[in-house]
């Protein structure tokens, strides 16, 4: 029988990678979207007609209720969020809304139509549920590296909200016997990847200033230290966690770390450029609360599911920069601007 997956957070980095692996797979897909006019569904077009949409907003649980009444899927993946972090002390109460009280919508939901269909489902009646959480719920990490035991310190109204999303989860799991589970994701990147993350940052602006379109790079803490892996390899995982004969956590990542300043030598010498010619330090750009160092202690999903990452993050970063050059030669040159700003 032909799988049927509902997504969230489709025209997201995660959203289109995980829509090209189910499609692979032979699953029908659909996306939930917010308004048919979303510029950001360029990410998924050239999906289209393999993938269909529904409507539906996280803020909103009848949108939710009636995306998964009508796809009646057997998988539910969430992956939609507001997910940049400094972004959530902007505007703390529309992350708290749309990543942490939206998953118990989205698992209202769920509960709401396993009850009324019954057997439709392969699963017996049960619709898997995955939640996307993250590593920022370690925050100021008690241990490093981090597994599934490992306690949550949350640094920002992001981690915080994601922590809810993850604990609501579980709850769901024993409370009601649904197949709800989360992947506890460490950064991880690609040439879709948002412009606002600073890898991409990096990646674009390493391009540009090769290319004349970008004078010099602002940048906050260069000493922060993360696990980077490539999203493609993570939705796997993703994928690989609803296939389980028992709902299991998992957290998922590289294991090796790197810091801003590794990533930002790496992306100028892939375009030969030495990096302290053209980075400055912006104080502004440092965080309220900062998250120094996250590693990925993976030797669950590694045993359980056969999960391993196949990208580097020297062959990353040069994926990224090598998109972002392409991208970038087809935009004008900085003094080909300034001559249409008449200056
Ligand atoms: P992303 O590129 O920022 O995509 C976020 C998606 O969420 C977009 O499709 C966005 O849709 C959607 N969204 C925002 N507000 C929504 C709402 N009110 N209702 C429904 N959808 C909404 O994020 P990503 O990097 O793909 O990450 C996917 C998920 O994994 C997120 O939940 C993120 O927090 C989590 N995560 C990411 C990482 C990482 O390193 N990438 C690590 C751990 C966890 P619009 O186009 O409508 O705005
Ligand atoms: O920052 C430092 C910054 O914004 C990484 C999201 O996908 O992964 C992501 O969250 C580090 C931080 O990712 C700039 O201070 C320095 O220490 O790329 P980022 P993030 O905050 O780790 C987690 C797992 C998620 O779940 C999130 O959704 O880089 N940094 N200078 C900078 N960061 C940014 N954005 N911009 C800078 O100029």
């Amino acid at each position: 029988m032909t799988k049927r997956a509902l997504i969230t957070g489709i025209t997201g980095q995660d959203g289109s990678y995980l829509a090209e692996h189910l499609l692979s797979r032979g699953y029908r897909v659909w996306g939930l979207l917010r308004g048919r006019a979303n510029p950001r569904t360029s990410r998924v077009a050239h999906l289209v007609p393999d993938l269909s949409f529904v409507d539906g907003d996280l803020t909103d649980q009848a949108s939710l209720l009636a995306a998964v009444d009508a796809v009646q899927p057997d998988e539910v993946y969430n992956l939609g969020a507001l997910s940049s972090v400094p972004g959530s002390w902007q505007q703390p109460e529309l992350v708290t809304d749309v990543n942490g009280t939206g998953v118990l919508r989205l698992l209202e939901a769920i509960r709401m139509v396993s009850d009324l269909s019954g057997s439709r489902h392969a699963d017996g009646g049960r619709i898997r549920f995955y939640q996307a959480s993250s590593s920022e719920m370690f925050g100021k990490a008690t241990e490093t590296p981090q597994s599934e035991t490992t306690g949550f310190h949350p640094r920002s109204p992001y981690g915080v909200a994601k922590t809810y999303g993850h604990h609501i989860t579980r709850t769901y799991r024993e409370s009601f016997g649904m197949y709800a589970v989360s992947g506890v994701l460490f950064n991880h990147e690609s040439p879709r990847r948002g412009a606002e993350f600073v890898t991409r940052k990096i990646s674009l602006a390493a391009a540009r200033i090769k290319l004349g379109r970008q004078k010099r790079l602002d940048l906050g803490n260069l000493d922060a230290v993360r696990d980077w892996g490539f999203a493609g390899d993570y939705v796997r995982a993703m994928h690989l966690m609803l296939q389980q004969e028992e709902p299991t956590d998992h957290v998922v990542g590289t294991g090796r770390l790197h810091s801003v300043r590794d990533a930002v030598r790496c992306a100028f010498a892939c375009v030969g450029l030495d990096w302290t010619d053209h980075v400055v330090v912006d104080p502004a750009l440092v965080r309220p609360a900062e998250v120094e160092v996250l590693c990925a202690d993976s030797r669950r999903a590694r045993a359980g599911l056969g999960w391993e990452p196949t990208v580097d993050f020297p062959a990353l970063m040069r994926m990224m920069v090598h998109s972002d050059l392409e991208r970038a030669s087809r935009e004008p040159a900085y003094g080909d601007l300034l001559q249409v700003a008449g200056r």
